[in-house]
């Protein structure tokens, strides 16, 4: 009887332990699992306060850009503080630093029409981007076939110009796509439109860019680097070579020059015939700004890039931002 006693005693105690085991197995998964999510948790809210950080970064930098700009009118220059001065900002529990910089020189592809109703094109702003390409190394006829396929990718309507491309095309792709159809979202979408092959999409890097507006960028002739001397070319209807652009940059006084027409005087500008000028689409003063700014939580610092333009009021107002990942 005494030994039945024993060994029933002898299961309880083992189907205890076993419970007992099961049991710290099962807390160690809830503590492992609680861990985790306190974890997830952390780093989302380490992201969201940087987000909101770099927005409130980006607001205070479109009031402290429309005070600079307001009292110059806009009017800047490569030498200008606000390109070559980092501002530092206490936000949150760190700083916040931002580095301004000149982004009113590019060719703005939103200028070549794609709106619903304008699938007839704008003439002007398509021989305006074919010089564009062939001040840029391109010759007439690559420049017309490149000009003719964004014109398509972009434009409302179905029909293929001359050299252009619409569906016909993107569909007999091995990995068959159609065309937009509608305004560029990213610089990045040249890449899906037919002929802009990673040697055509170099020689447009950091010249090109989007715009909000339909307007073609008004260049600010006092913050011209010699890259971006193509954008004048393309201004003087090629009637400019490459290499006198360069020069005139290169010549510039210290300080800028004083004004358009101090500018226009120069030799190689003069000789210009009139019609040949785009004079309207030069300026002294910035119409959009970038600025980077570096956000510091703990041993990460995360870069975001807004895009600021000066309305005529002088108000600088952000039109977009995203996050950089380099
Ligand atoms: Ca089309």
């Amino acid at each position: 009887m005494k030994l039945t006693t024993d060994r029933e005693r002898g299961a309880s105690l083992l189907s205890v332990l076993v419970i007992v085991m099961l049991m710290s197995v099962a807390a160690v998964a809830a503590t492992d699992a609680l861990a985790r999510s306190v974890l997830i948790a952390k780093s989302s809210g380490a992201r969201a306060e940087t987000f909101w950080t770099a927005r409130g970064a980006a607001s205070a930098a479109a009031s402290y850009l429309t005070k600079i700009v307001k009292v110059s009118e806009g009017v800047l220059n490569s030498e200008s503080d606000l390109f070559t001065q980092p501002i530092t900002l206490p936000a949150g529990n760190g700083m916040v630093m931002l580095q301004t910089k000149e982004a009113s020189n590019c060719f703005n592809l939103n200028a070549i029409s794609g709106g619903a109703g304008e699938s007839e094109g704008d003439d002007a702003s398509l021989q305006a981007y074919e010089d564009f390409l062939v001040s840029v190394g391109m010759d007439k006829a690559e420049a017309q076939s490149l000009a003719e396929k964004l014109a398509d990718w972009v434009d409302a309507d179905f029909s293929t110009r001359t050299y252009g491309a619409e569906d016909g095309y993107y569909a007999s792709q091995a990995e068959p796509y159609r065309a937009a159809n509608a305004g560029l979202r990213s610089v990045s979408e040249l890449k899906a439109i037919a002929g802009y092959d990673a040697e055509v999409r170099a020689r447009l890097d950091n010249l090109v860019c989007l715009r909000p507006s339909r307007e073609q960028s008004v260049l600010n002739i006092n913050t011209l680097t010699l890259e971006q001397a193509p954008l004048l070319v393309a201004l003087f209807s090629t009637e400019l070579s490459v290499d006198d652009a360069k020069t005139l940059i290169d010549s510039r006084p210290t300080g800028g020059w004083s004004g358009v027409e101090a500018f226009l005087q120069q030799d190689t500008i003069n000789r210009i015939a009139p019609d040949a000028r785009n004079e309207t689409a030069l300026s002294i003063a910035s119409s959009y700004l970038t600025a980077d700014i570096d956000i510091g939580t703990g041993d990460l610092v995360t870069t975001y890039r807004a895009l600021y333009r000066r309305a005529e009021s002088g108000d600088v107002s952000l039109v977009s931002m995203v996050r950089r990942d380099f």
